[in-house]
């Protein structure tokens, strides 16, 4: 199998747990974990590797008390970048942001403090938010004479919808606590530390099989950019494979004698 060398990793720290579950922490909090061209080339890199080398799910992190500050404001000034440089910098995003969303691996993001801008650009290509009560989000693009480029028109906007959307970017709108969730932005809530929910929830998503999850995170993905004709048609043929897959057959098995465990309602 690919390895995944960790001293390849410096803007990132990237520590491999359990089960196949791997930690990739943003790790420039001095400077709020700001994308800077080298952390997003690293994140093409971890995620690139990802599938093919066992990683069974991915929690994604920021180190301090923010998950990430979006595009790195200095560097873009600094290099003063054409029309073409940028686009190619965006590119380079959508590579990153890809990979995490459709390479079938499951990436649960860890939130706290601000997740603004390409930050939520980042945290909405992962597949589980875990937000606390110190995580807010917004798009000040606007503010900033800038506009998305990592991917918000397409995923923010799947997420809250499009007015919401593009009110969060003219007027800078932050959204935090239990309405963040209530429109799509995070699926959990937690009091204290998001990273351990993350692991906690990423631990269990281990316990599925790798096709399956790989089906979840990558065929799911795909099938929402088809029409329902051929989405239809994908599914079957992804459920062809996954569901006759030998490992399966315990689990099946354990069912049919009544072993496995029956589905019910939360206390
Ligand atoms: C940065 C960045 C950054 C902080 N690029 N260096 N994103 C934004 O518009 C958000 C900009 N950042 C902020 O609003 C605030 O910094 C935070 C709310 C994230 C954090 O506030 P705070 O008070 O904890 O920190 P700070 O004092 O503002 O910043 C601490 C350091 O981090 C400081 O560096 P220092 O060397 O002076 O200590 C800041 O310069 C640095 N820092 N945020 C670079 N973003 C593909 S297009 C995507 C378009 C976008 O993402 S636009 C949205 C950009």
């Amino acid at each position: 199998a690919i390895q995944i060398d960790k001293s390849r990793f410096s803007n990132l720290a990237v520590e491999e747990r359990d089960n196949g579950v791997w930690v990739v922490t943003l790790n420039r909090p001095s400077k709020r974990n700001a994308l800077d061209i080298d952390t997003i080339e690293e994140l093409v890199e971890f995620f690139s590797l990802a599938p093919r080398a066992g990683v069974s799910v991915a929690v994604l992190a920021g180190s301090g008390d923010h998950f990430c500050a979006g595009l790195d404001l200095i560097e873009h000034h600094d290099e003063d970048r054409s029309p073409a440089d940028f686009m190619h910098v965006c590119l380079r995003w959508h590579e990153a942001f890809n990979k995490m969303e459709y390479g079938g691996v499951p990436v649960v993001a860890a939130l706290q403090g601000a997740v603004v801008g390409g930050g939520l650009e980042l945290a909405s290509s992962a597949h589980v938010r875990v937000m606390n009560e110190t995580t807010y989000f917004a798009l000040p693009e606007g503010q900033r004479g800038l506009f998305t480029g990592g991917g918000a028109t397409i995923r923010v906007t799947d997420l809250v919808g499009k007015a919401r959307m593009i009110d969060m970017m003219l007027t800078g709108r932050v959204y935090q606590g239990q309405e963040a969730v209530d429109l799509g932005l995070a699926q959990y809530i937690v009091e204290g530390s998001s990273l351990d929910r993350a692991l906690e929830l990423a631990d269990r998503i281990a316990q599925n099989l790798p096709l399956s999850n790989f089906a979840i995170c990558s065929a799911v993905s795909h099938i929402q950019n088809m029409s329902a004709l051929d989405g239809a048609y994908a599914e079957a043929v992804v459920a062809g494979v996954v569901n006759t897959q030998p490992d399966a057959r315990t689990r099946l098995a354990a069912f049919a004698d009544k072993s496995a465990a029956r589905v019910r309602p939360n206390d």
